[in-house]
C-alpha cells in the first residue's frame, strides 16, 4: 500500500471530533488576604482559565488539532496567547468577562486552513437558583460549549490517523494495556477494541473475517443481515396470511348483508301487500 498522503483527499467520508470549549472562574481573596497571591493588580477578583479539549474517553486532539490560540482582551499584557501543546489553556486574572476569540490550527497533515471559535469568559453567577447555589458554594463559575469540528473528504494522512488505534494511548497508563487477557477480549494495546483489518491496515469498515481478537466483522455483519431478511420474509409471510383471512371476512360479511337486505326487503313487501289487502 502506498504511503498515505496528506494532498489526496478520500472521497466521500466524513470524519468529526468534539471538543470542549469552556472557561471556569474562581474568586481570589481580597487584597491583604494572606492566600492572595502576589503581584495580582488590587482591582483584580478572579482568577480564570480559558480551555479547549477533547471528552472525556474521547481520542486525542492532538491528533487533529496542531496548536491553540486565545486572544485574550487586548489590555492584557501578550493579548494573543498560543499554546503549541496540550493543556490547550490561558489562565489569568482580572476582574470582568469579556470574548475571547479562539484560532484551531490543525496538523500539517490535515491540509486546513485554520478554524475560529469564540468564547465569553463568564465570571459572574448565573443560570438557575440551584446552579447559583453550587456556584456561590464551591465559588466556582464554569461555562463549557460542545463544539464539532468536521473534516470532510480528509487527507489520506489525516484518515490514517483519525481511524489509528494510538488515539486512546493517553487515557491507560502503559502497564494496563494489552496482555493475554486484554487480546481474548479483543482489547488492543490502547485499552480500546481491536479496529481495522488483522494485518494491521487500518480503515473505519469492518474487517471481513472476525476471530478471537476481532469482534465485529463484514461476515458476522453478513449473517446479521442475512437472519434479518429471513425474519422479513417470515413476517411478510403472516401478513398476507392475515390480509387472506380479512378478505375472507369480508366476503362472508357482504354475503350475509346482502342475505339481510333480501329478507328485510322481503319483509316490507309483505307489510305492504299486507297493509293494502287490510285498507280494501
Ligand atoms: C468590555 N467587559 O468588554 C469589558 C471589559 C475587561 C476586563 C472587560 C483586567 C485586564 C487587565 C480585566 O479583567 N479586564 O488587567 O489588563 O469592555
Amino acid at each position: 500500500m502506498p504511503a498515505p498522503q496528506a494532498n489526496k483527499r478520500v472521497k466521500n467520508k466524513r470524519i468529526s471530533r468534539n471538543i470542549i470549549i469552556g472557561s471556569e472562574a474562581w474568586n481570589l481573596p481580597p487584597p491583604g488576604h494572606p492566600d492572595r497571591p502576589k503581584g495580582v493588580p488590587e482591582d483584580h477578583t478572579k482568577r480564570w482559565t480559558v480551555y479547549v479539549r477533547q471528552p472525556e474517553g474521547d481520542p486525542s486532539l492532538t491528533t487533529w488539532l496542531n496548536k491553540v490560540q486565545f486572544k485574550i482582551f487586548s489590555t492584557y499584557e501578550n493579548p494573543l496567547r498560543t499554546c503549541e501543546n496540550p493543556p490547550f489553556e490561558v489562565t489569568e486574572t482580572g476582574w470582568g468577562g469579556f470574548s475571547i476569540d479562539i484560532r484551531l490550527h490543525f496538523q500539517p497533515i490535515s491540509g486546513e486552513k485554520a478554524q475560529y471559535r469564540q468564547h465569553f469568559l463568564q465570571l459572574e453567577k448565573y443560570g438557575d437558583p440551584s446552579l447559583q447555589e453550587i456556584q456561590e458554594k464551591t465559588g466556582c463559575v464554569r461555562s463549557e460549549f460542545l463544539e464539532v469540528v468536521q473534516f470532510n473528504e480528509p487527507t489520506e494522512a489525516l484518515f490514517e490517523a483519525l481511524t489509528a488505534e494510538d488515539q486512546w494511548n493517553y487515557i491507560m497508563p502503559q502497564s494496563a494495556k494489552g496482555g493475554k487477557k486484554a487480546a481474548m477480549l479483543g482489547i488492543g494495546a490502547n485499552g480500546k477494541p481491536k479496529r481495522g483489518y488483522p494485518n494491521g491496515e487500518r480503515s473505519a469498515q469492518l474487517p471481513e473475517k472476525g476471530g478471537d481478537d476481532v469482534p465485529f466483522s463484514q461476515e458476522q455483519e453478513a449473517g446479521l443481515i442475512d437472519m434479518l431478511q429471513k425474519k422479513m420474509a417470515e413476517v411478510d409471510g403472516q401478513l398476507e396470511a392475515e390480509s387472506k383471512k380479512k378478505e375472507d371476512t369480508e366476503q362472508r360479511l357482504k354475503a350475509l348483508r346482502e342475505e339481510l337486505g333480501q329478507a328485510a326487503a322481503q319483509q316490507a313487501a309483505q307489510q305492504a301487500s299486507g297493509d293494502r289487502s287490510r285498507r280494501r
